[in-house]
């Protein structure tokens, strides 16, 4: 049996094709108005909104009100898309039983000016989120993740869901979120690091995980969440660090392409444009990125180890004006201060084979190439404070055979903060989780 919408539903986007026909409408009625001494409503389902043209004498549901409605469809060029329906009657589902914060049709684009201040949307998401606007952020931010299961899908990639209690960290610097786990303790995953390597390690070779991402970290910041929906790509049998640009390149262009194709209305309604991708991404080194952003050199005395927020910001600028693309490639970034799983440049181990990509001035990205040699694997673990006996199961995937692989890490909410240009990592998420925010 094949699922149908209800047969006595008619959905907004369908009016256009009913002039005439009497149909009847279920939705949320989201403003009002009386012109003339007419009522007029609008109705908003999943599929749009319509303007009610209500009978004398009816009176009109308060906002936000859920109903459902039956009248007449006509086409009329004045109506706000060119079709109304006249209502004969009207049943209220459920009316609103307290005055609401604010009404979210009126709000301007998420993190603008002119509207209530994030933290009362926020607080108010149940009624933030029914605003058209911010319903757009969470369609864009659906189809990204559609854009990338088809992207990966296409190219062999098969979508793996792995513990999110687990006994330990990968990702250095960034904390850990430790929870009861019956007599002991647990910790929430950092990242699935650890996990997405043994699974690429097998005959799948290639895996990628949608899943959440927890990071203790205390810094309250535009860019930082403690939870966040990490995108986690890896593969066996790279080229070699170019092959994973490429990678991802293609798959942050997929993304780009997917949204332009299908999401124009939405970034019209907020008023927005997408990154300038350009032909290809620019890729530099950590220290002429250093350069590029300080005008200086870093020296042997004085080695570069991090970019700043700003100095993210002037290297995008950057390449946009040098190479006509708001993403740009970070490399060479020194093997101290990456994860023990990275692995060191052939040539010269102080550098490490690995990446970061950013975007419209922010990290969008990092990942690289990955030590699969057992031996010096443990002695990084064991050079970065860790301790290799609590990583014997991770150990034992390179003790019994490993092949070369590597691979990387996306935020969704980053994603969709810098694709649609928007000022802070809050905005990107659906309900945010940070230093000061545990609910809703
Ligand atoms: P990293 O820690 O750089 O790498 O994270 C990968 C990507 O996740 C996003 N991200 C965040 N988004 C919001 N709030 C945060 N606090 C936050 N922290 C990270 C960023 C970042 O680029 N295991 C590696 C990836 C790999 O090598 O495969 C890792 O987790 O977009």
């Amino acid at each position: 049996m094949t699922w149908q919408e209800r047969s006595d539903r008619t959905l907004v986007r369908d009016l256009k094709d009913r002039d005439g026909a009497t149909v009847t409408l279920l939705g949320r009625l989201v403003a009002r108005r009386d012109m003339g001494g007419v009522a007029f409503a609008d109705l908003l389902d999943r599929t749009g909104l319509v303007q009610l043209v209500l009978p004398g004498g009816m009176a009109t549901p308060a906002l936000q009100s859920v109903i459902r409605c039956s009248g007449v469809v006509a086409m009329n060029e004045r109506a706000p898309r060119g079709v109304e329906v006249q209502v004969a009657e009207l049943d209220v589902l459920s009316a609103p039983q307290v005055d609401l914060p604010f009404n979210p049709e009126s709000l301007p684009s998420p993190c603008t000016e002119g509207g209530p201040k994030l933290e009362t949307l926020l607080d108010h998401r149940e009624v933030s989120l029914r605003s058209t606007k911010y319903l757009a952020v969470v369609r864009i931010a659906s189809e990204i993740l559609a854009a990338a299961d088809d992207f990966l899908r296409y190219r062999d990639f098969v979508e793996v869901k792995t513990p999110k209690l687990v006994s330990g960290g990968t990702e250095g610097g960034a904390g850990l979120f430790e929870v009861k786990y019956f007599e002991r303790s647990a910790f929430l995953a950092q990242s699935p690091q650890l996990y997405k390597q043994t699974m690429a390690s097998t005959p799948l070779e290639r895996v990628f995980e949608v899943g959440p991402v927890f990071r203790a970290e205390k810094h309250a910041t535009g860019r930082h969440l403690n939870e966040f929906t990490g995108i986690d790509v890896e593969i066996a049998y790279p080229n070699d660090l170019r092959h994973l640009l490429s990678l991802i390149e293609g798959l942050v262009r997929a993304m780009g392409a997917r949204l332009a194709e299908r999401c124009q209305g939405e970034l019209d309604m907020l008023g927005t444009k997408l990154p300038v991708l350009g032909e290809a991404f620019p890729v530099i080194d950590l220290d002429t990125a250093k350069e590029i952003a300080t005008g200086q050199r870093p020296t042997r005395s004085n080695p570069a180890e991090h970019l700043s927020a700003a100095e993210e910001q002037t290297i995008c600028e950057w390449a946009l004006r040098e190479h006509g693309s708001e993403g740009c490639f970070v490399t060479e970034w020194p093997t101290r201060f990456r994860p023990f799983y990275s692995l060191p440049c052939a040539g010269n181990r102080k550098k490490s084979e690995t990446f970061d990509l950013l975007l419209r001035g922010l990290e969008m990205s990092s990942g690289g190439l990955r030590q699969h040699d057992a031996a010096a694997l443990e002695e990084a673990i064991g050079r970065q404070g860790l301790d290799p006996a609590a990583m014997e199961p991770y150990l034992r995937v390179f003790r019994t055979g490993c092949p070369p692989h590597g691979g990387f890490g996306l935020g969704l909410e980053r994603l969709v903060q810098k694709f649609l240009d928007l000022p802070n990592v809050r905005c990107g998420a659906l309900f945010p989780r940070d230093r000061n925010r545990l609910a809703p």
